[in-house]
Protein backbone atom coordinates (compact mmCIF):
# COMPACT_ATOMS: atom_id res chain seq x y z
CA UNK A 1 0.00 0.00 0.00
CA UNK A 2 1.26 3.37 -0.50
CA UNK A 3 0.26 6.62 0.05
CA UNK A 4 1.37 10.23 -0.80
CA UNK A 5 3.67 12.12 1.26
CA UNK A 6 4.10 10.49 5.19
CA UNK A 7 2.06 6.93 5.40
CA UNK A 8 -1.50 7.45 7.46
CA UNK A 9 -1.18 5.73 10.92
CA UNK A 10 -4.24 3.06 9.77
CA UNK A 11 -6.02 1.68 7.50
CA UNK A 12 -9.22 0.22 7.72
CA UNK A 13 -10.38 -3.43 5.96
CA UNK A 14 -14.19 -4.67 5.91
CA UNK A 15 -15.41 -7.87 4.56
CA UNK A 16 -18.50 -9.40 4.94
CA UNK A 17 -19.97 -13.18 5.19
CA UNK A 18 -23.00 -14.93 4.80
CA UNK A 19 -24.31 -17.43 7.61
CA UNK A 20 -27.45 -19.18 6.77
CA UNK A 21 -28.48 -20.47 10.02
CA UNK A 22 -26.43 -18.93 12.68
CA UNK A 23 -28.14 -21.24 15.81
CA UNK A 24 -25.93 -24.06 14.26
CA UNK A 25 -22.62 -22.31 15.00
CA UNK A 26 -20.92 -23.10 18.06
CA UNK A 27 -18.30 -20.83 17.84
CA UNK A 28 -15.66 -18.47 15.37
CA UNK A 29 -12.43 -18.48 15.48
CA UNK A 30 -10.36 -15.69 14.26
CA UNK A 31 -7.01 -15.48 13.82
CA UNK A 32 -4.78 -12.55 12.10
CA UNK A 33 -1.16 -10.30 13.33
CA UNK A 34 -0.74 -7.44 14.98
CA UNK A 35 1.42 -5.77 12.41
CA UNK A 36 1.37 -3.36 14.72
CA UNK A 37 -0.98 -2.91 16.19
CA UNK A 38 -4.81 -4.08 15.25
CA UNK A 39 -8.62 -3.99 16.29
CA UNK A 40 -11.04 -6.36 15.00
CA UNK A 41 -14.94 -5.66 14.84
CA UNK A 42 -17.36 -8.57 14.22
CA UNK A 43 -21.15 -6.23 13.37
CA UNK A 44 -19.61 -3.56 14.79
CA UNK A 45 -18.46 -5.35 18.56
CA UNK A 46 -15.12 -5.22 19.19
CA UNK A 47 -13.83 -9.05 19.77
CA UNK A 48 -9.71 -8.51 19.29
CA UNK A 49 -6.91 -5.94 19.71
CA UNK A 50 -3.83 -6.13 20.26
CA UNK A 51 -0.84 -3.84 20.72
CA UNK A 52 -3.00 -1.00 20.87
CA UNK A 53 -3.76 0.05 24.53
CA UNK A 54 -6.90 -0.01 26.02
CA UNK A 55 -7.97 3.61 24.98
CA UNK A 56 -10.30 4.72 22.63
CA UNK A 57 -9.25 4.15 19.41
CA UNK A 58 -9.09 6.94 16.63
CA UNK A 59 -7.56 6.74 12.98
CA UNK A 60 -4.19 8.71 14.31
CA UNK A 61 -4.02 6.36 17.65
CA UNK A 62 -0.34 4.77 17.63
CA UNK A 63 0.21 1.01 18.62
CA UNK A 64 2.03 0.27 21.34
CA UNK A 65 5.02 -1.81 19.76
CA UNK A 66 6.49 -2.08 16.73
CA UNK A 67 6.84 -6.23 15.59
CA UNK A 68 8.26 -7.07 12.55
CA UNK A 69 6.32 -8.33 9.95
CA UNK A 70 7.91 -11.66 10.97
CA UNK A 71 7.65 -11.54 14.15
CA UNK A 72 3.91 -10.38 13.94
CA UNK A 73 3.67 -13.73 11.31
CA UNK A 74 4.84 -15.98 13.89
CA UNK A 75 2.95 -14.99 16.85
CA UNK A 76 -0.29 -14.76 15.66
CA UNK A 77 -3.73 -13.16 17.31
CA UNK A 78 -6.58 -15.25 17.98
CA UNK A 79 -9.78 -14.99 19.85
CA UNK A 80 -13.03 -16.94 19.49
CA UNK A 81 -16.42 -15.38 20.07
CA UNK A 82 -19.29 -17.30 20.96
CA UNK A 83 -21.52 -18.66 18.07
CA UNK A 84 -24.71 -16.13 19.24
CA UNK A 85 -22.52 -13.32 18.14
CA UNK A 86 -23.37 -13.76 14.25
CA UNK A 87 -26.70 -13.46 12.32
CA UNK A 88 -28.39 -15.20 9.77
CA UNK A 89 -27.76 -13.51 6.40
CA UNK A 90 -24.94 -10.81 6.27
CA UNK A 91 -22.28 -10.15 8.54
CA UNK A 92 -19.03 -7.79 8.39
CA UNK A 93 -15.68 -8.15 10.11
CA UNK A 94 -14.15 -4.57 10.17
CA UNK A 95 -10.70 -4.07 10.98
CA UNK A 96 -8.26 -0.84 12.22
CA UNK A 97 -4.42 -1.76 11.51
CA UNK A 98 -2.37 1.30 13.31
CA UNK A 99 1.58 1.66 12.90
CA UNK A 100 3.67 2.27 16.01
CA UNK A 101 5.48 5.29 14.16
CA UNK A 102 4.66 6.75 10.80
CA UNK A 103 7.72 5.26 9.47
CA UNK A 104 7.62 2.20 10.69
CA UNK A 105 9.20 -0.09 7.89
CA UNK A 106 6.68 -3.10 7.92
CA UNK A 107 2.73 -3.29 8.21
CA UNK A 108 0.67 -6.35 7.01
CA UNK A 109 -2.58 -7.76 7.50
CA UNK A 110 -4.37 -10.94 7.08
CA UNK A 111 -7.24 -13.06 8.43
CA UNK A 112 -8.61 -16.43 9.28
CA UNK A 113 -12.13 -17.00 10.20
CA UNK A 114 -13.67 -20.09 11.07
CA UNK A 115 -17.12 -21.14 12.17
CA UNK A 116 -17.28 -24.13 14.02
CA UNK A 117 -20.61 -25.94 13.96
CA UNK A 118 -21.91 -27.36 17.03
CA UNK A 119 -23.85 -26.55 20.65
CA UNK A 120 -24.00 -22.74 20.41
CA UNK A 121 -23.36 -21.78 24.21
CA UNK A 122 -26.02 -19.25 26.05
CA UNK A 123 -25.85 -15.40 25.18
CA UNK A 124 -25.86 -13.32 28.11
CA UNK A 125 -28.78 -12.36 29.90
CA UNK A 126 -30.87 -10.15 28.03
CA UNK A 127 -31.42 -6.72 29.14
CA UNK A 128 -33.85 -6.49 31.85
CA UNK A 129 -37.17 -4.21 30.92
CA UNK A 130 -36.58 -0.88 31.51
CA UNK A 131 -37.83 1.43 34.02
CA UNK A 132 -39.91 3.98 33.41
CA UNK A 133 -37.79 7.27 32.91
CA UNK A 134 -39.34 9.35 35.52
CA UNK A 135 -39.18 8.27 38.93
CA UNK A 136 -41.09 11.75 39.93
CA UNK A 137 -42.06 14.18 37.67
CA UNK A 138 -42.20 18.13 37.54
CA UNK A 139 -46.10 19.19 39.53
CA UNK A 140 -46.73 16.31 41.42
CA UNK A 141 -48.23 16.19 44.66
CA UNK A 142 -46.18 15.81 47.65
CA UNK A 143 -46.61 15.89 50.86
CA UNK A 144 -45.51 18.26 53.01
CA UNK A 145 -45.46 20.07 56.85
CA UNK A 146 -45.37 23.74 57.27
CA UNK A 147 -46.02 24.20 61.31
CA UNK A 148 -42.72 26.01 63.05
CA UNK A 149 -41.84 22.80 64.96
CA UNK A 150 -39.64 19.74 64.72
CA UNK A 151 -40.90 17.07 62.57
CA UNK A 152 -40.32 13.52 64.20
CA UNK A 153 -36.38 12.69 64.39
CA UNK A 154 -37.02 9.66 61.57
CA UNK A 155 -38.70 12.26 59.20
CA UNK A 156 -36.44 11.10 56.30
CA UNK A 157 -36.86 7.23 57.12
CA UNK A 158 -39.01 5.78 54.37
CA UNK A 159 -41.34 4.40 56.59
CA UNK A 160 -42.12 7.44 58.51
CA UNK A 161 -45.11 7.99 59.37
CA UNK A 162 -46.50 11.23 57.07
CA UNK A 163 -50.44 10.61 57.51
CA UNK A 164 -50.76 13.69 59.14
CA UNK A 165 -48.95 16.32 56.82
CA UNK A 166 -50.82 18.14 54.37
CA UNK A 167 -50.13 17.53 50.35
CA UNK A 168 -50.11 19.76 47.85
CA UNK A 169 -48.58 20.01 43.79
CA UNK A 170 -45.50 21.43 43.55
CA UNK A 171 -44.69 24.12 42.75
CA UNK A 172 -44.94 24.73 46.72
CA UNK A 173 -44.02 27.83 48.34
CA UNK A 174 -44.85 31.26 48.19
CA UNK A 175 -43.99 34.95 46.30
CA UNK A 176 -43.75 33.86 42.82
CA UNK A 177 -46.79 33.08 40.22
CA UNK A 178 -45.43 29.41 39.92
CA UNK A 179 -46.81 28.23 42.57
CA UNK A 180 -49.44 25.75 42.78
CA UNK A 181 -49.48 25.15 46.47
CA UNK A 182 -49.10 28.13 48.84
CA UNK A 183 -47.82 27.54 51.82
CA UNK A 184 -49.29 30.01 54.59
CA UNK A 185 -49.15 30.46 58.21
CA UNK A 186 -50.46 32.70 60.68
CA UNK A 187 -48.42 35.28 62.36
CA UNK A 188 -44.52 34.57 61.37
CA UNK A 189 -43.56 31.87 59.03
CA UNK A 190 -42.12 28.89 59.64
CA UNK A 191 -38.25 28.74 58.71
CA UNK A 192 -38.62 26.01 57.39
CA UNK A 193 -40.85 23.68 55.19
CA UNK A 194 -40.93 19.82 54.77
CA UNK A 195 -41.54 17.32 52.13
CA UNK A 196 -41.48 13.71 51.35
CA UNK A 197 -42.88 11.63 48.29
CA UNK A 198 -42.27 7.43 47.95
CA UNK A 199 -41.99 6.10 44.30
CA UNK A 200 -41.67 2.36 43.39
CA UNK A 201 -38.83 0.82 41.62
CA UNK A 202 -39.10 -2.47 40.59
CA UNK A 203 -35.92 -3.26 40.04
CA UNK A 204 -33.45 -1.12 40.78
CA UNK A 205 -30.84 -3.69 38.55
CA UNK A 206 -32.17 -2.24 35.81
CA UNK A 207 -31.45 1.26 36.61
CA UNK A 208 -28.13 2.37 36.58
CA UNK A 209 -28.47 5.78 38.33
CA UNK A 210 -31.15 8.18 39.71
CA UNK A 211 -30.71 11.46 38.92
CA UNK A 212 -32.45 14.11 40.63
CA UNK A 213 -33.05 17.74 40.09
CA UNK A 214 -34.37 20.15 41.86
CA UNK A 215 -33.62 23.54 43.37
CA UNK A 216 -32.71 25.81 46.90
CA UNK A 217 -34.88 28.65 47.13
CA UNK A 218 -33.87 29.79 49.99
CA UNK A 219 -31.88 26.30 51.23
CA UNK A 220 -32.44 23.00 50.33
CA UNK A 221 -31.08 19.48 51.79
CA UNK A 222 -32.36 16.25 49.73
CA UNK A 223 -32.88 12.07 51.13
CA UNK A 224 -33.19 9.32 49.02
CA UNK A 225 -34.29 6.66 51.82
CA UNK A 226 -32.95 8.82 54.78
CA UNK A 227 -29.45 9.39 53.46
CA UNK A 228 -28.83 12.84 52.43
CA UNK A 229 -27.78 13.32 48.80
CA UNK A 230 -27.81 17.10 48.45
CA UNK A 231 -26.96 20.64 50.11
CA UNK A 232 -27.53 23.87 49.00
CA UNK A 233 -27.11 27.43 50.92
CA UNK A 234 -27.40 25.46 54.20
CA UNK A 235 -24.59 25.36 56.83
CA UNK A 236 -22.29 21.95 56.98
CA UNK A 237 -23.71 21.54 60.99
CA UNK A 238 -26.28 19.77 61.82
CA UNK A 239 -30.26 21.26 60.33
CA UNK A 240 -32.90 21.55 62.59
CA UNK A 241 -36.01 23.42 61.95
CA UNK A 242 -34.49 26.87 63.08
CA UNK A 243 -31.68 26.56 61.03
CA UNK A 244 -31.41 29.51 58.34
CA UNK A 245 -30.26 29.16 55.31
CA UNK A 246 -27.24 30.73 53.92
CA UNK A 247 -28.16 32.83 51.38
CA UNK A 248 -31.82 34.27 49.89
CA UNK A 249 -32.30 33.45 45.59
CA UNK A 250 -35.32 34.75 44.70
CA UNK A 251 -37.15 31.77 43.37
CA UNK A 252 -36.41 33.17 39.49
CA UNK A 253 -32.53 32.83 40.20
CA UNK A 254 -33.23 29.68 41.96
CA UNK A 255 -34.91 28.09 39.00
CA UNK A 256 -32.12 29.07 36.78
CA UNK A 257 -29.55 27.55 38.99
CA UNK A 258 -30.56 23.87 39.27
CA UNK A 259 -29.50 21.51 41.84
CA UNK A 260 -28.36 18.32 40.32
CA UNK A 261 -27.25 15.24 41.74
CA UNK A 262 -27.00 11.58 40.28
CA UNK A 263 -27.52 8.77 42.53
CA UNK A 264 -26.12 5.46 42.26
CA UNK A 265 -28.81 2.54 41.99
CA UNK A 266 -27.09 0.76 44.94
CA UNK A 267 -28.78 3.98 46.81
CA UNK A 268 -32.16 1.98 45.24
CA UNK A 269 -34.42 -0.84 46.78
CA UNK A 270 -37.00 -2.96 45.36
CA UNK A 271 -40.64 -1.76 46.02
CA UNK A 272 -41.43 1.84 47.64
CA UNK A 273 -38.42 4.21 47.67
CA UNK A 274 -38.91 7.95 49.42
CA UNK A 275 -37.75 11.24 48.55
CA UNK A 276 -37.18 13.85 51.38
CA UNK A 277 -36.69 17.38 51.25
CA UNK A 278 -36.26 19.68 53.68
CA UNK A 279 -36.50 23.73 52.42
CA UNK A 280 -35.03 26.74 54.78
CA UNK A 281 -35.02 30.17 54.68
CA UNK A 282 -32.42 32.65 55.07
CA UNK A 283 -34.72 35.11 57.01
CA UNK A 284 -38.36 34.40 58.24
CA UNK A 285 -39.72 37.29 55.79
CA UNK A 286 -37.58 36.01 53.33
CA UNK A 287 -40.20 37.40 50.07
CA UNK A 288 -39.93 34.17 48.63
CA UNK A 289 -39.38 30.15 48.82
CA UNK A 290 -40.38 27.33 46.52
CA UNK A 291 -39.69 23.56 46.34
CA UNK A 292 -39.94 21.34 43.35
CA UNK A 293 -38.25 17.98 42.66
CA UNK A 294 -37.92 16.02 39.73
CA UNK A 295 -36.18 12.68 39.92
CA UNK A 296 -35.02 10.40 36.70
CA UNK A 297 -34.10 6.46 36.63
CA UNK A 298 -31.31 6.00 34.09
CA UNK A 299 -31.41 2.26 32.88
CA UNK A 300 -29.26 -0.18 31.48
CA UNK A 301 -27.14 0.40 28.15
CA UNK A 302 -28.45 -0.20 23.99
CA UNK A 303 -28.26 -4.01 23.57
CA UNK A 304 -24.87 -3.75 21.94
CA UNK A 305 -23.11 -2.34 24.40
CA UNK A 306 -24.62 -5.93 26.27
CA UNK A 307 -23.34 -7.57 23.75
CA UNK A 308 -20.06 -6.13 24.51
CA UNK A 309 -20.29 -6.72 28.08
CA UNK A 310 -20.85 -10.25 27.42
CA UNK A 311 -17.92 -11.01 25.07
CA UNK A 312 -15.77 -9.06 27.75
CA UNK A 313 -17.55 -11.66 30.95
CA UNK A 314 -16.68 -14.24 29.02
CA UNK A 315 -12.80 -12.86 28.54
CA UNK A 316 -13.18 -12.59 25.41
CA UNK A 317 -12.34 -8.95 25.07
CA UNK A 318 -8.83 -7.86 24.91
CA UNK A 319 -5.73 -8.55 24.24
CA1 LIG B 1 5.65 -3.89 11.68
CA1 LIG C 1 -36.12 32.86 47.81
Amino acid sequence: MNAEGIKPLSYHLRKTFTVADASTISNLEFETVADDGIVVYLNGVEVLRSNMGTEKIAYNSYATTAPSTGTAQANPVKVTVPGWAVQDGKNTVSVEVHSNYRNTPNSSFDLKLKANLGEQPDPPVTPPETEPAMAIEAGETWKYRFLGSAPADNWVAVDADDTEWSQGKAPLGWGSSTIQTELSAAGTKPLTSYYRKSFTVKDPAAVQEMRITTRADDGIAVYVNGVEVARKNLPTSALTYRTYATAAPRTGTAQNAPVEVTIPASALQSGTNVVAAEVHSNWSATPDSSFELEAELISGKEAQNMMKMGLEKQGLLGQ
